[in-house]
């Protein structure tokens, strides 16, 4: 008989709460949402009724996989697998140190136990490089945040907020807060709520809004610029709260003094007079909610924008209360917090942010004959081949280092190229949790039981990373012993024995998850075993919050309070409510003198005085539009489901452009195009739209995707694979993000 089973959507990083009911051979055969998870309360998005594209998806793989001299994979069994890795691991240490291990991944959209035991891996080894699908997003808004505020990222309360403002960002499609197009809903209906759209396209989200500010693609910097710069010009800042909040407004004020406004509003294409109507309806708005995402933070001035859009919510008094920006509480940070800016690659001299090497340029830590350059590569639940800039120069990095390991549920782009492809158990097939822990005042963590058997001849990244190290000789035996006899005889001892283990021995430290696991992880529930790391998250979570646990519900004091904690997060299949605070909580985190905001970011100065001299668009006549490439879609969902069948429209994944242009170039809808590049060509089908400007075009993510492992199946690609276009050294100066919306193309018309 078929059941329902708590778990989540594992699409995005909202991760909601899902209800499986489980059909026969391991299909999902419904799915809905779960009323019981404390943040969507029973949300769902179209994009999770498929979940069975997942489950049972293309190219699954089921054996450990090593390349031979051919160049073609031979199956190998595990202990194969794992002797051979590890010898070839220590190898690299001992030949060029454990800093030439780079890795990448650790946890796509909600599968973050891997980066916990890959920690051990790495930490044990001494890898110290590592980059993740962040340091193609969000690292410059990070920098802006360590700059500001000393503290990692922020989000924001658009459930209260009364102007909502979405910068590159179109959450009806993307999402990003909790029940998104309830909250959307509510706002667009409420003759005293505002949306505002900064979007070149008229994306869903615009189409709601009070305010689509069209501007021209790349030119948000002057947008904002003038923003800032009207509310210091007509002196609409709020005085009184940046008094008692932030430091340093007079330097801001002469950056903005005589910035010429409409000359600003020109460059980046939108009327002076809406400009100005929106800066007041933000200055007198009670609270205003921002968000910027890729739209922004993959184009053209990104870091700058970041900092410009924080200005904006800063002069404004518009962060620390209801409605308003706020810096929520991790239980487990995703970046770094408090990190040294001065860290740096060791080839291409790349800034290191929340610890994160750029992913455009992780290809020039590799090919290159520095002696610096990184070795060996291990990629866990990331597909960079296809995911990262410049899918060529990706290739070849795989290619060029002496090792290369990859762990996925998929034969992918990536595992083609590697050395060890290694079949991991998939997100429905083991115990995980997410660290996208971002709600506030009130943040939730979900811990998830396996739903159904892995296939006997994978295994977890959990156990793959634990065995390793075991193979490696970093986990000491009699440790394990000891913690295990304390569990047998006296279980209430083990948090205490442990915490005085680890904290009186650093290479003990390193490999804790895998020391847990293997003792802690006994006592768990069974397919909850590999949870067990979680258990030194909570303590640590609960010793330094201890106040905000408590008012979650959690009792005890001390270690107890932690041992509580992860009581309560592994006994509840649909999440918990596991830290809460009062708004002002956000002061609190801005770990600067006083707590106070600083508002002038030196290193800036000279970019926004640079914008005085305009906005040169890219495009030029060889290639005459910009491509913004990876827009989200209904029917997009990053590399999570490779097969096709998933969606219900938009199969091949249309080109969108403006009517004129296709006019121009002699196509219709459903017509092909060569989608040209200055590093590649992409077919594509075409879908003319007014939504889109003239000379702007725009493709989606998710496809393009490539199997060929299944020799007797026809080799196919639906899509495009959009960094086969991309080009890596297309990126931000500072936090080297990429331009992926921002790819000046040649379109040309393929005649059936
Ligand atoms: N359906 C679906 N949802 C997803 C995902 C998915 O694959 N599918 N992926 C998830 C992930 S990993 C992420 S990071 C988020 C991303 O979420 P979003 O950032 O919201 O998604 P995008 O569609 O990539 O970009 C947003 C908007 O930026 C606009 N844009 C392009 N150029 C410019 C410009 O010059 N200026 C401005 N202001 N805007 C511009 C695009 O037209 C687009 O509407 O989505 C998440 N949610
Ligand atoms: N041009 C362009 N490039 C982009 C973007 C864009 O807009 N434009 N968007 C960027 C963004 S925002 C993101 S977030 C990235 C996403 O790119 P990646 O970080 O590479 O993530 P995915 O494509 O989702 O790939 C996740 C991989 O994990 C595998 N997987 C699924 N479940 C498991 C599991 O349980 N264990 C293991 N080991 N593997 C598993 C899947 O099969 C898949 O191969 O793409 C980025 N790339
Ligand atoms: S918003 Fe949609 S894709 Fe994202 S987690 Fe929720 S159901 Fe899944
Ligand atoms: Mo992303």
């Amino acid at each position: 008989m078929s059941e329902w089973k708590s778990t989540a959507c594992i699409l995005c990083e909202l991760n909601c709460g899902i209800e499986i009911k489980v059909g026969e051979n391991n299909t999902i055969e419904k799915v809905r949402g779960d009323k019981n998870h404390p943040a969507s309360k029973g949300y769902l998005c179209n994009k999770a009724s498929r979940l069975n594209h997942y489950q049972n998806g293309r190219d699954r793989i089921t054996t450990p996989l090593r390349r031979t001299n051919d160049g073609s994979f031979e199956k190998i069994s595990w202990d194969t697998a794992i002797a051979d890795i590890a010898e070839k691991l220590l190898e690299i240490k001992q030949k060029y140190g454990g800093d030439k291990l780079l890795y990448i991944g650790g946890g796509g959209q909600g599968n973050h136990l891997t980066g916990v035991y890959s920690s051990a891996t790495r930490k044990a080894l001494g890898a110290v490089y590592q980059t993740n699908a962040i340091a193609q997003e969000k690292t410059g808004e990070a920098w802006v945040f360590s700059q500001m505020f000393n503290a990692p990222m922020g989000r924001a309360d658009f459930e209260n907020a009364q102007v909502g403002i979405f910068l590159g960002k179109n959450p009806w499609q993307s999402h990003g807060f909790h029940q998104t197009r309830v909250i959307l809903k509510q706002m667009q209906k409420d003759p005293n709520r505002k949306i505002v759209v900064f979007d070149p396209r008229r994306s869903e989200t615009a189409d709601m809004s009070d305010y689509h500010m069209a501007v021209k693609p790349g030119t948000d910097a002057w947008a904002l610029a003038a923003m800032v710069a009207i509310l210091i010009q007509e002196d609409w800042v709020d005085h009184e709260w940046m008094t008692q909040h932030t430091e340093n407004y007079q330097q801001v004020r002469n950056l903005f003094a005589d910035i010429s406004v409409s000359e600003y509003c020109q460059q980046c294409g939108l009327e002076e007079s809406t400009v100005r109507e929106l800066t007041q309806v933000i200055k007198d708005a009670g609270s205003v909610a921002f968000w910027e995402d890729l739209g922004v933070q993959m184009n053209r001035n990104s870091t700058l924008v970041s900092y410009l859009n924080k200005l904006i919510w800063t002069l404004t008094g518009n962060f620390g209360k209801k409605g308003t920006q706020y810096l929520p509480s991790f239980i487990q940070p995703l970046l770094s917090a408090r990190y040294d800016d001065s860290r740096r690659t060791p080839v291409s001299n790349a800034r290191i942010i929340g610890g994160y090497i750029p992913c455009n340029s992780v290809t020039d830590e590799i090919l290159t004959d520095h002696p610096d350059r990184q070795r060996a590569l291990w990629i866990d639940c990331s597909n960079p081949v296809h995911s990262f800039a410049d899918t060529q120069r990706m290739q070849q990095s795989m290619r060029r280092v002496e090792l290369s390991v990859v762990t996925d549920i998929a034969m992918t782009e990536t595992a083609m190229q590697a050395d060890y492809v290694l079949p991991t158990a998939n997100q429905f097939e083991k115990p995980e949790v997410s660290f996208f822990n971002f709600d506030f005042p009130h943040n939730v963590m979900q811990v998830r039981a396996p739903i159904f058997d892995a296939p006997e001849t994978v295994l977890s990244e959990p156990e793959i990373h634990s065995r390793l190290c075991e193979a490696m000789g970093f986990i000491p035996e009699d440790v394990i012993d000891e913690l295990n006899a304390v569990l047998d005889e006296k279980p209430e001892d083990f948090s205490k024995l442990f915490l005085a283990k680890a904290m009186g021995d650093k290479n003990l430290m390193k490999v804790a998850p895998v020391i847990l696991y293997r003792t802690l992880g006994r006592t768990l529930d069974k397919g909850l075993e590999a949870i067990s790391p979680l258990s030194a998250i909570a303590l640590k979570y609960a010793m330094s919050n201890p106040q905000a646990v408590k008012d979650a519900g959690i009792e005890g004091a001390g270690l107890q309070l932690g041992e509580n904690l992860f009581k309560a997060l592994v006994g509840t299949r649909s999440g918990i409510e596991y830290s809460s605070e009062d708004y002002d909580a956000s002061f609190k985190r801005i770990k600067r003198p006083g707590n106070k905001i600083e508002l002038f970011i030196p290193e800036l100065a000279g970019e926004i005085e640079s914008l005085s001299k305009g906005s040169k668009t890219l495009s030029s006549d060889e290639f005459p539009f910009i491509l913004s490439a990876g827009e989200r879609r209904d029917y997009t969902a990053n590399g999570i489901y490779r097969d096709n069948n998933w969606k219900k429209k938009d199969l091949s994944g249309a080109l969108r452009m403006s009517p004129v242009d296709a006019e121009s170039l002699g196509v219709e809808t459903g017509g092909a195009v060569n989608v040209i590049s200055s590093r590649g060509t992409q077919e594509a089908v075409v879908e003319i739209t007014d939504r889109m400007q003239p000379g702007h075009v725009s493709l989606p993510n998710g496809g393009g995707f490539t199997n060929n492992l299944n020799t007797d199946k026809k080799l196919e690609k639906i899509g495009v694979a959009l960094n086969m276009l991309t080009d890596s050294d297309s990126r931000d100066y500072l936090a080297g993000t990429p331009w992926h919306k921002y790819v000046p193309v040649r379109l040309e018309t393929i005649q059936e």
